[in-house]
Formats: structure tokens, C-alpha cells, sequence
């Protein structure tokens, strides 16, 4: 069973993130969630907030033996590859805009510490769910409770209202 590790902001984490996930543990990888804070994403939860969701859907999910929960300390993805003993990235892919945005970074990473980025095309039922379109249905009163898992239902109506 070899690690990979699976980065993100997951502000919130969503069902697709969780198919994702399950998807990776499915080919027999031992995951690492890795959540960042994305300097050039503007966010909403707090990376508590973030870590704390996916660790509860983890577990009422029963993912926990195959799946762990860690914060992407600042700096190289590649380095925390490194530090954790994983063989390479996983990311999913939701259009060829998503090609666009993976492929310099896959790129990058393996030029910088030969680590591979794997591709997981997405669930077609699950494609047009992004927490960016997610926190902007929040906070524009609309309904998001069948794109997100229970604990990231309740971490967004927590937090602090957008203006
Ligand atoms: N269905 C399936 N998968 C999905 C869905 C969905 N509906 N929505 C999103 N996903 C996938 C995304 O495609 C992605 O693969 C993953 O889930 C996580 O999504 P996000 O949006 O939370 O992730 P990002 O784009 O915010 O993650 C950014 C990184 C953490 C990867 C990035 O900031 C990074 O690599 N940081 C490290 C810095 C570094 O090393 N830089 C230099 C080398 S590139």
C-alpha cells in the first residue's frame, strides 16, 4: 500500500472531496489529507474549522484506518511529501479548466522532487460542486445541504456571515 497524499483548502470540504477520497482509498492508497491555507484563495472557515469537518465525516464514515488528517505546514507540497513518506499527489478533475489550473503545478512537483500527481476524473453528478460556488450559495441564502457532508453543513452555518 503505498501513501499519497491528497492537498487542499476543502473551505468546506464537500461531497466531491469525499468521493475523491474514497476513490484513492478504493486503488489501495493509504491517504494523507492535507489541508493549506491557500494564500491566494480568499476563505472563509478557519483551518480548524476545515480540519475539524473532515476529520468528523472521516470517522462517521469509517475512512479513519485508511485515512489521516494533517495541515500543510507553509511551504513546498513537495517537502511534505517528502516528510511523510508519499509517493505522490492525488487531484481530481472536474473540467479541462481544472487541467488548465493542475498542470503546471504537477509539472512543478515533479520537476522539484520527481513526485507524481495522480488524476481522478469526477463523478459527473458531482462535477459542478467547488467550495467557492458552495460558500457564494451560502452566503446568498440557498440551500447547499446535499453538496456537503453533516460536520461541513455545520461548520459553514457557524461561521461568522459574509457580507
Ligand atoms: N469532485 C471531485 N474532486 C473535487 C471536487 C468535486 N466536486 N471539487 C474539488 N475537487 C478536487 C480539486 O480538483 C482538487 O484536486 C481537490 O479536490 C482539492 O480542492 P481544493 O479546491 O480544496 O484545492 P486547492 O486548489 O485549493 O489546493 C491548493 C493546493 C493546496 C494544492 C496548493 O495551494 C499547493 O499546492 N500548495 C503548496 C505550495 C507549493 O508547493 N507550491 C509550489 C509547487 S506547485
Amino acid at each position: 500500500m503505498s501513501t499519497v497524499v491528497l492537498p487542499g483548502s476543502f473551505d468546506p470540504f464537500t461531497l466531491g472531496h469525499l468521493d475523491l477520497t474514497r476513490r484513492a482509498v478504493a486503488l489501495g492508497h493509504q491517504v494523507i489529507i492535507a489541508v493549506s491555507h491557500n494564500p491566494s484563495k480568499k476563505g472563509l472557515l478557519g483551518l480548524e474549522a476545515r480540519t475539524g469537518a473532515i476529520t468528523q465525516t472521516l470517522d462517521r464514515e469509517q475512512l479513519r484506518d485508511s485515512v489521516e488528517v494533517r495541515t500543510l505546514p507553509k511551504g513546498l507540497l513537495v517537502d511534505f511529501c517528502r516528510e511523510v513518506g508519499a509517493g505522490a499527489v492525488v487531484r481530481g478533475l472536474r473540467s479541462q479548466l481544472d487541467l488548465a489550473y493542475e498542470e503546471p503545478m504537477a509539472r512543478m512537483n515533479q520537476h522539484l522532487a520527481s513526485i507524481d500527481t495522480v488524476f481522478l476524473l469526477t463523478d459527473s453528478s458531482l462535477a459542478h460542486i467547488s467550495s467557492s460556488l458552495v460558500r457564494e450559495v451560502h452566503a446568498l441564502g440557498g440551500d447547499v445541504s446535499d453538496m456537503l457532508p453533516g460536520p461541513s453543513l455545520d461548520a459553514l452555518r457557524a461561521a461568522p456571515a459574509v457580507s
